[in-house]
């Protein structure tokens, strides 16, 4: 005689997998550094076979995050949680672990390699605040006035200079500015008596958003180059009668000359 017997075995899934991440590492290169908060960065995933929590993966950052980044627990989406800033730190290399959900509880471990991107997110500035310069009147073309200098902190693009166009004119004529040193020359003819005082408002440009400019104050000093000239009030022929007393007043003259201080002083002999 025979019988059955049907049995039913139940097998509990022991937690006997570790997880395993599809990388060992992920890359994310040149995230931008003007990225805000929230942004997604990149997606570890680890996989386990067995069943319940012991298939369950949970992950975490590590080290290496600085408090820029966080990692969900679930999903493995990694994203900013703070402003990122290129000239502070240019790449982030990070530690992600990857941990199964019973016990043992199995813990495995990536790397998480971001680099930032570059962007025109710095000022410009000029090393000084202002700049100052005296010139003699007619002095020769080319002659240097003064270079300008600034700086870019993203240090991305050669830094250029130019006039403000709210420039005056007259300064315009007189002056140039070479845009890639900065250097200010003379390239008109300087006369005190037409003007003794410029100023020149330069820009500074790295090509981003946050130009700089600063103004040139320009001093033009006076060359005895102008010869008196008669006043046209003076009087030009009297007759002076015979028998004039001595020290009688016969006729006013008057002579100006235009160049300044003692240059201008006339003396009638
Ligand atoms: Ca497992
Ligand atoms: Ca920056
Ligand atoms: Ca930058
Ligand atoms: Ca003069």
């Amino acid at each position: 005689m025979r019988s059955s017997v049907r049995v039913i075995i139940y097998v509990d899934d022991a937690n006997d997998e570790v997880p395993v991440f599809t990388q060992q590492q992920y890359n994310h290169l040149g995230l931008r550094e003007t990225a805000g908060i929230g942004t997604s960065v990149i997606v570890v995933r680890a996989t386990d076979p067995d069943s319940g929590d012991g298939g369950a993966v949970a992950y975490s950052i590590v080290s290496g995050a600085d408090h820029k980044f966080e990692v969900d627990i679930s999903t493995g989406l990694l994203t900013t949680v703070d402003y990122l800033d290129y000239e502070t730190k240019t790449s982030y290399l990070m530690n992600v672990s990857a941990t199964d959900q019973a016990p043992p509880f199995h813990r495995v471990f990536c790397t998480v390699y971001v680099t930032l991107l570059n962007e025109l997110d710095e000022a410009v500035a000029f090393f000084s605040a202002g700049y100052e310069a005296t010139l003699q009147e007619n002095i020769a073309t080319g002659t240097e006035v003064v270079q300008v200098q600034a700086r870019s902190p993203d240090n991305l693009n050669q830094l250029t200079y130019h006039f403000d166009p709210d420039t005056s004119p007259a300064a315009l004529a007189l002056f140039k500015i070479d845009s890639v040193t900065g250097r200010i020359t003379v390239k008109g003819l300087l006369d005190r008596e037409k003007g003794d005082y410029y100023t020149l408002t330069v820009v500074a440009d790295n090509g981003g958003p946050k130009k700089d400019s600063n103004v040139v104050s320009i001093t033009i000093l006076d060359e005895n180059d102008n010869s008196p000239v008669f006043d046209i009030t003076s009087d030009t022929s009297v007759s002076v009668p015979e028998n004039t007393a001595m020290g009688k007043k016969v006729a006013v003259v008057l002579a100006k000359d235009i160049d300044a201080g003692l240059n201008g002083l006339v003396r009638l002999i």
